[in-house]
């Protein structure tokens, strides 16, 4: 799906702002901000752990100047499924809390008329949506223990006022999260642009049209000038001596194709670069290149999971700050305007699907491979032209070793998808948690092994001579798969502040101490391409015994202030920068 877009032929309208906002059925009107997740905007603890149905409204008016042309609204993401209405009646809905969509209003409202527009925003999660959540616990346990029995009608008790347990690991923000605009463009359109470069020059395109018409291609450089053309729905175009995009610390230089068909154009930007695996190695551009960036989250004080252009370019200046070339998109595809960022920027993104949780029970979710691959080609649909975008993840710590071959018959064509869906055929992943990993089937089938361990905090807790070991030990196992292999989680929770001589948990110098260790084990392995510390910030998560105010496993703070960490990190990654 494209990006929206103003230009001589399209017009958007934002639609952000103050709308009115009524959290549940009969509940006053109040206001929220668009775009953000209304949960933090209002002290009202209903507004944290509500679990249902809230509406926005505002009224809307199609301007008469749009007279002749398409009009439609565009929903970048609302969580984590809506409906939408126009003056009460229905007009469209959707599925999923991280991707976009479109309604026409193509006769349900004519330039010059203005409608109210409300927007029923449906935060359940269950073992049908991804993310996955459990909206009934149904285990109580039967005990002549009436300590144990207490428990039990507690939970009961919780049950019947409606429970909607994340099976994740950070806060179930919603509402519309993410920008809302009213567009135009002709009635005869540009639908869809895909381009498929080379660092030859030679760059492979299609366009997909609706209505009759002739398409023509011209492309950019970055100064503005053509350097190419081309006409047809389908060919190729040669750019002589390309800029090649590279990530950090090289150019990430951009390119435009500007398609024109009929009255419309859109202007597509791309950069020309290639991205393989060798043996073990990642190569972008034919160059060995090695991850080095914490995962991130969408998530900030305030505004929850909401799209704010100035949380994004703080965050990459961090990461620039950082000396960091990466991050995973965990555990959800990000706002577009992210991924543009750092198309602009040189960093690079392993883009993973909203697949998280998967490992809660015996649900699993083999009934949810068809949904699954929904959402699958409809991120690699809308992410498929970013340069920023190296690798596909398809989910993250599922359940793969307890049953070793369905997990394998669950993800592998979903697998195979992937690299039929995108165009460029990016390598693919999938994230495995610490399992047994000699039963796993999936994992070290992908291109490229993203593993997740948590060596000497949630096992050997504290001990980082016995983390050492063990972890040394499982990475002379993968050591004989051969594939490329990526950290893609490590951390410790840190409380900002907190220190001991003696290193201990959650104090800075044991989180220090802690990425040392892995970080020498790392080292010592010609096959790990990559070092994904978890997280970049600290980040909201529902409440529980193991979080202090959220996962405090952040490099930074929730307010972006570095810890120890950060300033370690900034070292190792800035000398790695230079011998690159
Ligand atoms: C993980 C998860 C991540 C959690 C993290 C933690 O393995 O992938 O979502 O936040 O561990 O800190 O527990």
């Amino acid at each position: 799906m494209l990006y929206p877009q103003t230009n001589a032929a399209r017009t958007t309208i934002d639609l952000n702002g103050i709308w009115d906002f009524q959290l549940k059925d009969g509940a006053p009107w109040q206001r929220a901000a668009v775009p953000a997740s209304y949960n933090d905007q209002n002290p009202d603890p209903a507004y944290r752990n509500y679990v249902g149905v809230s509406r926005y409204r505002r009224p809307i008016t199609i301007p008469a100047a749009f007279k002749g042309q398409r009009c439609f609204l565009r929903f970048d993401a609302v969580a984590h499924s809506c409906r939408v209405l126009l003056n009460g009646k229905e007009i469209g809905s959707h599925r999923g809390g991280f991707l976009p969509f479109e309604i026409e209003l193509d006769g349900l409202l004519a330039p010059g008329e203005t409608a109210e527009l409300t927007v029923e925003a449906d935060n359940r999660i269950n073992h049908t949506t991804l993310p996955i959540g459990s909206e009934s616990d149904s285990s109580f346990l039967s005990s002549d223990n009436p300590g144990i029995l207490a428990v039990e009608a507690g939970k009961r008790f919780q049950q019947e006022r409606g429970v909607n347990r994340p099976a994740f690991d950070f806060f179930n923000y919603t509402g519309i999260n993410r920008p809302v605009r009213l567009c135009a463009t002709p009635k005869n359109y540009i639908r869809d642009v895909a381009l498929v470069p080379a660092i030859s020059g030679e760059v492979r395109y299609s366009v997909e049209t609706v209505g009759d018409g002739t398409v023509t291609l011209e492309i950019l450089d970055a100064e503005g000038e053509t350097v190419a053309t081309a006409e047809g729905r389908e060919g190729s175009f040669k750019i002589d001596s390309p800029h090649l995009w590279e990530p950090r610390p090289g150019t990430p230089y951009l390119y435009t194709a500007r398609v024109r068909f009929g009255e419309d154009r859109y202007d597509q930007t791309f950069g020309v670069r290639e991205v393989r695996i060798e043996g073990t190695k990642f190569l972008i551009n034919g160059k060995p290149f090695r991850f080095h960036g914490p995962c991130k989250h969408e998530d900030s004080p305030f505004r929850g999971r909401g799209t704010d252009a100035c949380v994004n370019v703080t965050d990459i200046n961090l990461f620039h700050w950082l000396h960091a070339n990466c991050f995973r998109t965990s555990h959800y595809p990000y706002a577009e305007e992210m991924y543009a960022l750092c198309d602009r920027e040189g960093i690079v993104i392993v883009d993973e699907t909203p697949a998280v949780g998967m490992w809660a029970d015996e649900h699993y979710g083999w009934d949810l491979a068809g949904y699954h691959a929904d959402v699958l080609r409809a991120m690699i649909d809308r992410d498929k032209n970013h340069p920023s975008v190296v690798i596909w993840s398809l989910g993250n710590e599922p359940n793969t070793d307890e049953y070793p071959q369905k997990a394998y018959d669950y993800w592998y064509p979903l697998y195979e998808k992937a690299h039929a869906w995108d165009p460029q055929n990016r390598p693919v992943t999938l994230v495995g948690c610490q399992n047994n990993y000699d039963k796993d089937l999936i994992i070290p089938a992908m291109d490229i092994v993203f593993i997740n361990r948590y060596y000497g905090w949630y096992n050997l807790s504290g001990d980082l001579e016995a983390a050492r070991y063990a972890l040394h030990m499982e990475l002379s196992w993968w050591a004989d798969k051969s594939k490329p292999t990526v950290l893609s989680e490590y951390g410790a929770d840190t409380i900002a502040g907190l220190h001991g001589a003696v290193a201990e948990m959650f104090t800075e110098e044991f989180q220090v101490e802690f990425y040392r260790m892995v970080n020498a084990c790392l080292d010592e392995q010609d096959y790990i391409v990559g070092e994904m510390p978890w997280n970049f910030a600290d980040f909201s998560t529902c409440q529980g015994p193991l979080r202090v105010g959220g996962n405090r496993k952040g490099l930074f703070t929730r307010e972006r202030q570095p810890k120890m960490a950060a300033h370690y990190f900034r070292e190792r990654w800035g000398k790695m920068e230079e011998n690159q």
